[in-house]
């Protein structure tokens, strides 16, 4: 099985409230459909995190369509197989699958539950993408302890894969091990689960969620590696399609991985990805700047050198910005169009540091298995100066009895 396998392309994503990503999609997606053409690999898995919001616009949508009709046309005898992730709306994802398959693009949104494994004797078979190379489990974004479920639609793949033939498994979450640099602090505080949860039995496991190539229980991808090969049962980050933060310095590829037979070395060839716009630190040199005019001029000959990019500024934590500065700004980048783009959230150089390093309040599982939202508030209450305890407990029980007598009454 030849599989290309990407993550995270967050279509429709505004970068600081300000500036449209389209073109740098529309870019991506170029070089994607190229390599589908070049490849022709016996599927794409898209590893969640289709949108960047869950509601997107009639504009995104219509760009989705049109790029993944064009990516299919690129390779016919593709199979196309795409997952919720946190970002998406589960079921609006899903209501379009029927017309998709026509297409054979699959389109996975709603997770396994309760609810749909009690309802149906074969619920596996939504979760599964056979092609004749070999299955696809596709799993989207979940949450909790799915590991049961999993490992059901991975026994059920098992059973009938007489033929030996490889088995991918596709997830959006955090495991452990992951690195998240790029990500907000929200990743790295929580307690994140282990490769174990996702069951055993496949071959290869492609993640997403991380924006980070890497794969998982060997070096981060820091370094542009060609081709690299694994045992069967690896797990991959295929990252990010686009780079979306200064942070993220590290090649950001797609995932080419041939997978000869069930149980057997899987090579990964990585695909560099081209960006349109990158991301800056300006000045450049990595020193702060230690004033506003500094800081400006070194901004202006960006722009004029440049004409294209992201940047955000790196400052004197001591030096005082007029009010206006922000405005002073874009007053510079004004004659760019929206070509050179402002992240107005500068760092601070030398800023007095934060006195500790603050623990996470809680385990992901300790958290999915509370029942008692009471429980969580006590455990969080010192942030929250002035609560009364003994009075949210009142009205919490207040609320409760109400709505179990309004429930009652129905
Ligand atoms: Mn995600």
């Amino acid at each position: 099985m030849k599989l290309l396998h990407t993550a995270d392309l967050h279509i429709g994503q505004i970068l600081y409230q300000n500036y449209s990503r389209t073109d740098e999609h529309e870019h991506f997606f170029k070089q994607l459909s190229r390599w589908c053409q070049d490849y022709q690999p016996d599927a794409l898995v898209v590893s969640g995190d289709v949108f960047d919001i869950q509601q997107p616009g009639a504009a995104v949508k219509e760009f989705f369509n049109r790029t993944f009709v064009t990516i299919r046309n690129s390779c016919p005898n593709m199979h196309i197989v795409v997952t919720a992730g946190n970002h998406d709306s589960a079921s609006r994802l899903q209501a379009d699958a029927e017309i998709w398959k026509c297409i054979n693009v699959h389109i996975i949104g709603i997770a396994p539950t309760m609810d749909i494994t009690a309802a149906d004797d074969g619920w596996q078979e939504r979760f599964i993408v056979r092609i004749p190379s070999g299955y696809i489990v596709a799993f989207p974004f979940m949450t909790g302890n799915r590991r049961e479920m999993m490992q059901s639609v991975l026994d059920y793949v098992a059973a009938e894969n007489t033929g030996n033939q490889p088995v991918v498994t596709m997830g959006h979450l955090a495991l452990r091990s992951a690195d998240t640099t790029g990500h907000s602090s929200e990743i790295g505080r929580l307690a994140t689960q282990s490769v174990e949860e996702m069951g055993s039995g496949f071959d290869y496991l492609a993640l997403g969620h991380i924006h980070r190539p890497q794969t998982l229980g060997y070096p981060i991808d820091d370094e542009y590696v060609e081709e690299s090969t694994y045992p069967s049962g690896t797990a991959r980050y295929a990252g990010s399609a686009l780079h979306v933060s200064c942070d993220e310095k590290y090649p950001h590829t797609v995932s080419l991985v041939e997978l000869p037979e069930h149980g057997a070395d899987i090579t990964v060839k990585r695909l560099r990805i081209n960006e349109l716009r990158h991301f800056h630190e300006l000045p450049e040199d990595g020193h702060p700047a230690e004033s506003a005019e500094e800081a400006l001029t070194v901004l202006q000959r960006f722009a004029e050198e440049r004409k294209s990019g992201y940047f955000r500024l790196r400052i004197l934590y001591s030096t005082n910005l007029p009010a206006d500065f922000d405005q002073q700004v874009y007053r510079i980048l004004e004659p760019y169009g929206d070509e050179v783009r402002y992240n107005p959230k500068t760092i601070w150089v030398g800023e007095p540091a934060e006195t500790e390093v603050e623990k996470p309040v809680f385990e992901v599982a300790e958290l999915q298995a509370m029942d008692d939202p009471m429980l969580f508030i006590e455990r969080t209450a010192e942030q929250y100066s002035g609560l009364s305890m003994e009075e949210l407990r009142e009205v919490f029980k207040e609320v409760t009895d109400e709505v179990r007598r309004m429930e009652e009454e129905k």
